[in-house]
């Protein structure tokens, strides 16, 4: 039967392309152009799924066409192998997280092979392999020695669950990326990768990736990165030595500000309450307890009621000299900008929310009711200048009264020599003058942190530092690298809040090089981020001891054309590889600052309209699915689904109607009986027609990843073919034998096994997934057109050229559309159309 079949041809020619190392990538010798193909790698957790079936569909299309179009390809594969889903599992069974992990590998290496990928098996990589980590290893010390990669003592975000450190960008509302625990912030002293100092370079660069990412990934990376501009405003504190400088992205509002607050967790607010009367002390340390309870978007929530507490403590206004409270309140949060701000009620709506709830003055210093635009002055004023009343109907808009701070555009009020300026203009002259006088400057601020990266846990790469009786931390020497891990043996993986390498002792005790001192290894891992934020590069020198990577050969392959993957890596992984490849870049190792030049996110593949898991229990699962039907049908199915950005419902797919498609496109070239080498140049018209069209068409379907069309396309000239090979030109017609070849070798992007076997059967040498496309014929794309006439009350009025297949509506538009028809018609009214498609067209009319 059909899949019995499928499989034998599946297995022929698997062997045949690993014998013959069909996909290998070209070396240097290779001229042709090149293109670098790559799909996320996986995650090694089990057996591939039908996520993986679609995504390293889509890769493999991509990889397989740019052969076709004469060019070099590498299509590289290899396996992101740290990480804790291998710690978790090999903590529930007692055993060695390696073996977990290679053993997954294994079983996703048969799958990609018995799926057909065209991969070149020679780059295969292991990101748990210590020839792989110990080129982390080598870019940490690289990042270390440039001052981007440092140590500090800052709240973190913990999992209580895994007990261990998540970077800010593994929590997702409130809650482990992992294992959906509530995340709390813990004071620890971790490894931290500087990204803030790339945040104009992360941001600006986006703008070269538009039309070649999702637009949707630009727009979430540029609002991860946030960068806000403003300034910095110095406020002298009463009763302090040093200012305490604030953020604020509208200083043109400073002579609106009636309060001033901190961050209650910030160290400001706890050496003020320190100073304070006694039960503003312990009024401030009760309300603290609260806050380091609730979470960071609980705190940014607009709609919880404001809380704060009132530390007796006042600002100084620095443009008015103005005396400012200072409250402790939770809406300001201690990392961003300096952890303090300015409060300006009317004009900001936390602040609105908050003088409202403690009874504060809320001073207007915009009036959004004046117009921005125009030539004339629009504020009143005396003849001393200073500004009459502010606009009517000001007062019932009161932010106070309304409740709703105004926050839009308008003209400076009350505000000293700022009066009448447009907000924008006003924030520029309030920047001069603060920084004529010293007390402020222009600054920007970033969503961005730093990236956290170490881990308290053991399946990672280890941190190669060294820790010294004296507190001191120093560098393994580059030499010395790899840092490899210690055996598992022995060691209690469970979580527990420090690494668990701490307690290998042989391991972590050991000497500086340097100075022979004993010294300890530091015992964290590293975030498997860093793994994958430059592995596409290790496929080009994959077994190198030398180098991380050869940037002669960078220069030749990187960056990667085609970058293949799900969504929910549009931030984390893409923004680490963005910024290690602009590292990179600094150092001089490669010639481009962004790694993927063009991104395809590809939908889901849901069942019944739902997510697929496990625990719905409504898994399809890709072995048994590929069994059941073989390779080919499974491709061609899940291509056809719909577009590639799509969710695809597997319950929507048909494997049958792939099966039968790829039958019948098989049996036509068993029935071609041209010789091989026959000229293309006579036959069937309609045919070497529809042959030429799809030539013509192919390239720019599969390069705007239309793959569905294609298909769709493909089982058009299968049936066109049939047709013609049925009606008479017989399966000895050369149109026949270009019409299956060049279905053949389109075929090879989507069921490459059925299109070797078709190829073979043509009585061509393999492999078809070598074939270069042939181009169309200019002179064969020409539709057939025909004299069609169009009549009023039987008398003929115009002849129309129109294409031979016109459909009927087609043809009356278009005599309804002509001139001498319209004025054939006239005024009259038109009765009855007799249309006779592709000839005749006759109008009725009466009156
Ligand atoms: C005075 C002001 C007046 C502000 C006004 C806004 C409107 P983005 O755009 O998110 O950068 N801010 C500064 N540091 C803060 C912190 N640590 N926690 C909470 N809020 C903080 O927001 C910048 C604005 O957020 C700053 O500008 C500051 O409030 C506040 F009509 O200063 B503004």
């Amino acid at each position: 039967d059909e899949s019995t079949s499928a499989h034998a041809i599946q297995a022929k020619w698997q062997k045949y392309w690993a014998d013959n190392d069909t996909f290998l990538a070209g070396g240097a010798e290779d001229n042709r152009p090149r293109k670098f193909v790559l799909a996320m790698f996986p995650y090694p957790s089990g057996d591939l799924h039908m996520g993986h079936a679609e995504n390293y569909l889509y890769s493999d299309i991509v990889a397989r066409f740019w052969r076709h179009r004469g060019h070099n390809v590498l299509n590289p594969i290899g396996w992101d192998s740290f990480g804790l889903p291998a710690e978790n599992a090999a903590i529930r069974r007692g055993a060695d997280p390696r073996e977990w992990t290679y053993q997954n590998i294994d079983q996703q290496k048969v799958g990609f092979k018995a799926y057909g990928v065209s991969f070149d098996w020679t780059r295969e990589l292991h990101t748990s392999d210590p020839e792989y980590y110990h080129w982390n290893q080598w870019l940490f010390l690289q990042l270390h020695e440039r001052g981007l990669a440092y140590r500090k003592k800052s709240p973190v975000n913990w999992c209580p669950n895994d007990q261990t450190v998540l970077a800010n960008e593994q929590v997702v509302d409130g809650r482990c990326e992992r294992c959906g625990a509530e995340v709390i912030k813990k004071k620890l002293t971790q490894w931290y990768f500087k990204i803030t100092d790339y945040a104009d370079r992360l941001l600006d660069d986006l703008n070269q990736l538009e039309g070649r990412w999702p637009h949707k990934v630009l727009q979430m990376q540029r609002n991860w990165i946030g960068r806000s501009i403003g300034a910095d405003v110095d406020f002298r504190i009463e009763d302090r030595d040093e200012p305490v400088t604030v953020f604020t992205t509208r200083p043109d509002t400073l002579h609106g500000a009636t309060f001033f607050v901190v961050a209650p967790d910030s160290d400001l607010a706890a050496e003020l309450a320190a100073d304070a009367p006694e039960e503003v002390r312990t009024a401030f340390q009760e309300y603290l307890g609260k806050v380091q309870k609730t979470t960071d978007i609980d705190r940014q929530s607009t709609d919880r009621p404001k809380t704060g507490v009132f530390l007796e403590r006042f600002a100084v206004n620095p443009v008015n000299g103005e005396k400012l409270p200072i409250w402790a309140a939770d809406y300001v949060l201690a990392d961003y900008g300096h952890g303090a701000v300015m409060a300006v009620p009317a004009h900001d709506q936390r602040d609105l929310d908050f003088a409202r709830a403690f009874d504060l003055p809320v001073k207007v210093v915009v009036d959004t009711t004046a117009p921005v635009t125009g030539a004339m002055p629009v504020i009143d004023v005396d003849e001393d200048g200073v500004p009459i009343e502010p606009a009517e109907g000001l007062d019932d808009q009161h932010p106070s009264v309304t409740g709703v701070a105004l926050a839009g555009e308008g003209r400076m009020i009350n505000s000293g020599d700022l009066n009448g300026l447009s907000k924008r203009n006003a924030v520029a002259r309030a920047i001069d003058q603060l920084t004529a006088a010293g007390t402020g400057r222009a600054a920007k601020n970033y969503r961005l942190r730093d990236w956290l990266i170490s881990r308290q846990r053991f399946w990672g790469t280890p941190i190669p530092m060294l820790h010294h009786e004296d507190g001191e931390v120093t560098p393994v020497p580059v030499e010395q690298l790899p840092v490899r891990l210690p055996s598992v043996e022995g060691l209690d993986l469970s979580p527990k809040g420090s690494s668990p390498l701490g307690a290998a002792e042989s391991w972590v005790r050991t000497v500086d090089p340097a100075s022979g001192e004993p010294v300890l290894r530091d015992p964290d891992t590293m975030d498997t981020f860093v793994d994958s934020s430059w592995y596409f590069l290790r496929f080009l020198s994959p077994n190198s001891d030398q180098f991380a990577f050869d940037p002669a050969e960078a220069s030749r392959w990187a960056p990667v054309d085609s970058y293949i993957g799900g969504v929910e890596h549009a931030i984390l992984h893409l923004l680490y590889a963005r910024f290690i490849t602009k590292v990179l870049f600094d150092m001089g190792l490669i010639d481009f600052t962004e790694p993927f030049s063009s991104l395809i996110n590809q939908g889901m593949v849901i069942l019944n309209g739902a997510k697929m898991s496990k625990s719905k229990g409504n898994l399809v699962l890709f072995q048994e699915e590929l069994d059941k039907h073989g390779a080919d049908a499974l491709r061609v199915g899940l291509a056809f689904a719909g577009p590639v950005e799509d969710d695809k419902d597997w319950a929507d797919v048909s494997t049958t109607g792939a099966q039968k498609f790829l039958a019948r496109a098989l049996r036509l070239s068993h029935e071609v009986s041209s010789p091989v080498d026959v000229l293309f140049k006579d036959g069937n018209a309609a045919l070497r027609h529809g042959t030429h069209k799809l030539l013509a068409d192919a390239p720019a379907l599969v390069e705007q990843t239309k793959f569905n069309v294609l298909v769709a396309r493909l089982m058009e000239l299968v049936n066109l073919t049939r047709k013609t090979v049925d009606s008479g030109a017989g399966a000895g017609d050369p149109a026949v034998r270009e019409a299956v070849e060049t279905v053949a070798v389109m075929l090879d992007l989507i069921a490459p096994h059925t299109a070797e076997e078709m190829w073979e059967a043509l009585g061509h040498e393999p492999s078809v997934g070598l074939v270069t496309w042939r181009q169309a014929d200019p002179a064969l794309l020409v539709e057939d057109t025909i004299t069609a006439v169009a009549q009023v009350n039987g008398k003929v009025r115009a002849q129309l050229e129109v294409p031979a297949k016109i459909t009927a509506d087609e043809l009356e538009a278009l005599a309804r559309g002509d001139e001498r028809v319209i004025r054939a018609i006239g005024d009259k009214e038109i009765v009855k159309v007799i249309v006779r498609a592709p000839k005749l067209v006759n109008f009725a009319v009466k009156g």
